[in-house]
């Protein structure tokens, strides 16, 4: 059977007007050509709201893969990232007002759950196409670590269930701020070869991704 992917991207938050990561996943969305079929979510800057949002996404489409996405203003490349951590601990207020400090995301959760895409082949397939990309060590601890770390609780006993978080940067279409952007298409470019790896790439290859800090 084919198999079925599910990509997310995130709301405006922090005053922005756009959130790249949602316009390159429906950028993705209108050039899929497979393998497969390819379903969509949008997710609230909520930490109460983000789980409850991803669950009907995955409880409507049963993906054999799911990507969530996300802005990291700063950052130059699109992050494949390796962990999620059970800690909520908010620089500024959610969409909703709240801005937890030290809570877990799952309380009695383990500490931390690994991505289960193949990143180091995904990174080495991006690149390869030109579009810049590398291993991040941390999501950070906001509403991407969160909806994270809620995918993996929920489908690491799903037997083919593969999961995983990037972090993209600013669209130069749409930045508000100086520092690095990337053209939309280039990211969307990122997103589509990562999925498409994902699907493809059984057993991750042995690079170094790693930082000495
Ligand atoms: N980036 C934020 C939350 C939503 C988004 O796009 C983060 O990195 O946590």
């Amino acid at each position: 059977m084919d198999p079925t992917v599910l990509l997310t991207g995130f709301a405006p938050f922090d005053g922005q007007q756009e959130n790249a990561s949602w316009l390159a996943v429906r950028r993705v969305a209108d050039r899929w050509s497979g393998p497969g079929v390819l379903a969509t979510a949008l997710l609230p800057v909520s930490f109460e709201g983000v789980g409850p949002a991803l669950d009907r996404a995955i409880d409507a489409h049963r993906p054999d893969l799911v990507i969530c996405t996300g802005l990291a203003e700063g950052r130059a490349r699109i992050g494949l990232e390796r962990t999620a951590v059970n800690v909520m601990d908010a620089r500024i207020p959610d969409q909703d007002g709240w801005s937890p400090i030290d809570e877990p995301v799952v309380p009695g959760g383990p500490v931390a759950y690994w991505s289960t895409l193949p990143i180091k082949a995904c990174q080495e397939a991006v690149a390869a196409a030109g579009v810049p990309a590398e291993i991040s060590n941390s999501a950070g601890t906001y509403v991407c670590n969160a909806v994270f770390y809620r995918l993996m609780h929920r489908v690491h006993r799903t037997a083919g269930t593969r999961a995983g978080f990037l972090h993209v940067p600013q669209a130069t279409e749409t930045a508000r701020s100086p520092g690095p952007t990337l053209p939309l298409g280039t990211i969307a470019d990122g997103l589509e070869l990562i999925a498409q790896t994902s699907l493809v790439v059984a057993q991750d290859i042995r690079v170094t991704g790693g930082a000495t800090h």
